[in-house]
Parts: structure tokens; C-alpha cells; sequence
């Protein structure tokens, strides 16, 4: 059943323009209807608070905002409802992600001496307040739950507040109170959508407590809640985003020594996510697509979300290049979310990756693996913001801030050096105050 239609790109006939256009991502749906609507409900929640929260909630999700406390009850209710081995997988993916963001935390410098007796270092504080958003929609995802709440504990952030959408039923799945807990968070939210960012925004108060405003808002979800974030981070005075969001990308390069039967289950890993997940398979052999492709034909069928990733599949791109260094090249163009490669040395081309979220080296280092249980967050950049951005990690709970002192000797030393800059300035008042210091 070869119904797939893939897009092939040859990118040695392609000139630099024509490159851009082929690694472009589509545009999405009726961006002005998103941004219009996100408007409105951040106007109402403004001006009407926690009251507009719930009517939202209900007009959209067809539930109240409601708190679930994670208390030990609630655990272990949540943990009788799942097998044993659930319960396990998830405290050894938390384990992970605790250990990798605990051994990864960045470490204030010692004091840098540039001139005698002038000391200068840089400290590393958490934020005090992180809204952590968890997607729900078709999939409950309580791996993000971890992936954002584990790095925020770990650096040290005060308040954390998680939001997940409801289930259509108005519950929450059992996973996400144990990954919850797991994660030491003490409460979340079944709260979705722009309604939920711009409660973490403007704080708000509702039938089950106060959800008071954040300082930066985390994680992806939905194109309304990407443009959620983005408002809110454009307010004045308003939190500030971790990263632009949107739907979840991996390029796979393959050569004749890959493994078809895993690249092609690893496209369609990423395929199910949602029909405008972005798949790419970049490769220098015309054997290795073809093996590829035919995988992904065998493998689909047989999967219970096999519609989206067809409809996934179906702007799927397929790279045809000379040899690796091309490959990089492509990939480094396209800045994946994820970036598998899968190739006979892959170590070698990791030197040549300059733009990627995460880095998956070989055929056994699964994106899926990376998604639940490594260790490194899941959060990452899509969209290319790889390119300038990192993904989450303690950092992005983070603010560096520099702590600068003097001693005498020191202001001795350089206060005429900083005058006689705040002089070619035409900065008086400045230069006065060096001078101040200067002893002379
Ligand atoms: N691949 C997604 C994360 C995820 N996958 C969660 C499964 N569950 C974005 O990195
Ligand atoms: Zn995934």
C-alpha cells in the first residue's frame, strides 16, 4: 500500500534559495484567528480575574478549573489503579532526569580577579515563580510533567504551578498525580489552554484556591497556547517564555548502514505525535530510503494512531544528498527539535552538528528513549530555534547575575580608567564618581 506520498528533495540540484524553501516549515492554520481569540481571553481574564478562568474553562473544556492536591491518598489511589511496573518506569524516569539535571546545574565561578584588588563572579539564582504547562489533548503527557518539574526543583525554583488540560471525562490520568509526586510538586491543576496561561499570567482566583501570577511560563502545548505564552511574555511587565513552541520535529540521517526497521519505527514515533508533527529523513542512499520507506509502510498499519501519522506522514520530506558533510549541512539548515543519526560512525558527524534540541547518536540511542527516560528534558526548541536556543535545562530556572567588588587598592586602579571612558562618553556624573574612588 504505497499511499504515502513523500516529498523528495534533491538537494545537490537545488540552489540556496531553493535549500531554504525545501526545509521551510508549512505554515500554520489561521494564525489570526488563534491570536484574536488568545486576545480575547487574556482582555477578560484581565479585567474579570478567576471568573473568566472558569467560564472559559467550561465554554472550552467543559470543566472547572479544579485543584487536585497530591497528597499520599491521592498517590497511592493513583498507583492501585496502574500495574506495579507503571509506577516503577516512572520513578526511574524521574530518577534520570534528576540526576542528569543535578550533575548539570550550572556552578557560580569563583571570583575573577581582572585587576588587582577588582573581584568579579557570577552567581546562578533560581526564579521565584515557574507555570509549568503539561499537554494533554489526545495524549496526557506526564512525561513532560517531569521533564519541566524535576529541572525546576532541581534548580531551586520556589513556587512551581503545573496545568494540565482535563480529560474529557474532567479527570486526570493516574500517571500525572505520580509523576506529580515523583516530581515533589504538591498540587496541580486540570486547567488547559490559553485560559490556563493567562491565569499563570494575571494570577487568578478560583472555587479551589488562588493561582498566583509566575515570573516565566514553560513547556509546549497547542498553537493557542504557543501564542499564549507569546502574549504573555510580550506584556509589559509580564512573564517571561522559555521557548516559542511548536509542533515536534525529528530528522533521521540514514546511510546503507542503518537499520531500516528501526529508522522507519522512529519516524513513526514521531509521526504520532500529531498530524503536524515534522518528519524528515535525510540520507545519501537511495537503498537506505527505500529500505526505509518500506518499513514505515509495513510498520504503520498495525499502529492504533495510524491516521495521524499518515496525516504526518503525508508532508513527510525526504533529503537525497552526496555524502555526510551535506547531511549536517541540512540538518544544521533545518535546526530539528530532534536529530537521530543513525549512520556507520555517528560520533564523527556529532563534531559537525551546530543546530539541533537533542543529539540522539546511533541506531540505539531511541528519540523515545530520550523522550521518557534518559535524563536530559524533553522540552526543546522546535520550529529552528535550535539555532539560537537550547532546550531546557536547570538554567532556564535560572538567572546568572554578576557580583562585582573593589577594594581600595583595586578602585585606585581602574577609576581613572573608568573616567576618562565616561568622559568619551560625555558622561559626566559617571566620571565624577570614578573619580571619587580614584584617590588622587
Ligand atoms: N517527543 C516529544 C516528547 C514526548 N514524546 C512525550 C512522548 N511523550 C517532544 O520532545
Ligand atoms: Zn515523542
Amino acid at each position: 500500500m504505497a499511499d504515502l506520498n513523500w516529498n523528495r528533495i534533491d538537494w545537490s540540484a537545488l540552489y540556496e534559495a531553493g535549500r531554504r524553501a525545501a526545509l521551510a516549515r508549512p505554515t500554520r492554520r489561521s494564525d489570526d484567528s488563534v491570536s484574536s481569540v488568545v486576545r480575547e481571553i487574556f482582555d477578560d481574564v484581565r479585567t474579570r480575574g478567576g471568573q473568566a478562568v472558569t467560564d472559559w474553562a467550561v465554554r472550552l473544556d467543559k470543566a472547572p478549573p479544579r485543584r487536585v492536591a497530591v497528597t499520599e491518598e491521592a498517590v497511592a489511589k493513583a498507583r492501585d489503579t496502574l500495574p506495579p511496573a507503571d509506577t516503577r518506569a516512572i520513578r526511574i524516569a524521574a530518577e534520570n532526569v534528576r540526576v542528569f539535571h543535578q550533575a548539570t546545574r550550572p556552578e557560580d565561578s569563583p571570583f575573577i580577579e581582572t585587576t588587582p584588588g577588582v573581584l568579579s563572579r557570577l552567581v546562578w539564582r533560581p526564579i521565584g515563580a515557574a507555570g509549568l504547562y503539561v499537554p494533554g489533548g489526545t495524549a496526557p503527557l506526564f512525561s513532560s510533567l517531569l521533564m519541566l518539574a524535576i529541572p525546576a526543583e532541581v534548580a531551586g525554583v520556589g513556587r512551581r504551578v503545573a496545568v494540565t488540560p482535563p480529560r474529557p471525562d474532567g479527570s486526570v490520568h493516574p500517571a500525572m498525580i505520580l509523576a506529580a509526586a515523583e516530581a515533589g510538586l504538591e498540587e496541580i491543576w486540570l486547567l488547559g489552554g490559553a485560559q490556563a496561561i493567562a491565569a499563570l499570567t494575571f494570577g487568578a482566583v478560583l472555587e479551589d484556591g488562588e493561582i498566583a501570577p509566575c515570573d516565566k511560563l514553560f513547556g509546549p502545548g497547542n498553537a493557542y497556547v504557543a501564542e499564549a505564552k507569546r502574549q504573555a511574555s510580550a506584556l509589559p511587565g509580564g512573564p517571561a517564555q522559555d521557548m516559542p513552541a511548536g509542533p515536534s520535529e525529528l530528522l533521521v540521517i540514514a546511510d546503507r548502514d542503518t537499520d531500516f526497521e528501526i529508522a522507519a519505527a522512529d519516524l513513526l514515533s514521531q509521526a504520532e505525535h500529531d498530524a503536524d508533527a515534522q518528519v524528515i529523513l535525510v540520507s545519501d542512499s537511495r537503498t537506505a530510503v527505500a529500505g526505509i520507506l518500506e518499513e514505515v509502510e509495513r510498520q504503520l498499519p498495525s499502529l492504533p494512531r495510524a491516521e495521524v501519522a499518515r496525516a504526518s506522514l503525508s508532508e513527510a520530506r525526504i533529503v537525497l544528498v552526496r555524502d555526510r558533510e551535506e547531511a549536517c549541512a541540512v540538518s544544521n539548515l533545518y535546526g530539528p527539535e530532534h536529530l537521530s543519526i543513525q549512520t556507520r560512525d555517528p560520533e564523527e558527524m556529532v563534531e559537525q552538528i551546530t543546530a539541533a534540541g537533542a543529539v540522539f547518536v546511533g541506531g540505539w540511542a531511541a528519540e523515545t528513549l530520550g523522550d521518557y527516560a534518559a535524563g536530559p528534558s524533553h522540552v526543546l526548541p522546535t520550529d529552528g530555534g535550535a539555532r539560537t536556543l537550547g532546550g531546557i535545562t536547570t538554567a532556564s530556572f535560572m538567572t546568572s547575575m554578576s557580583v562585582q567588588t573593589v577594594t581600595q587598592a583595586g578602585a585606585a586602579a581602574l577609576a581613572p580608567v573608568a573616567a576618562r571612558l565616561a568622559r568619551l562618553e560625555g558622561l559626566e556624573a559617571h566620571a565624577r564618581s570614578a573619580d571619587l574612588r580614584s584617590g588622587s
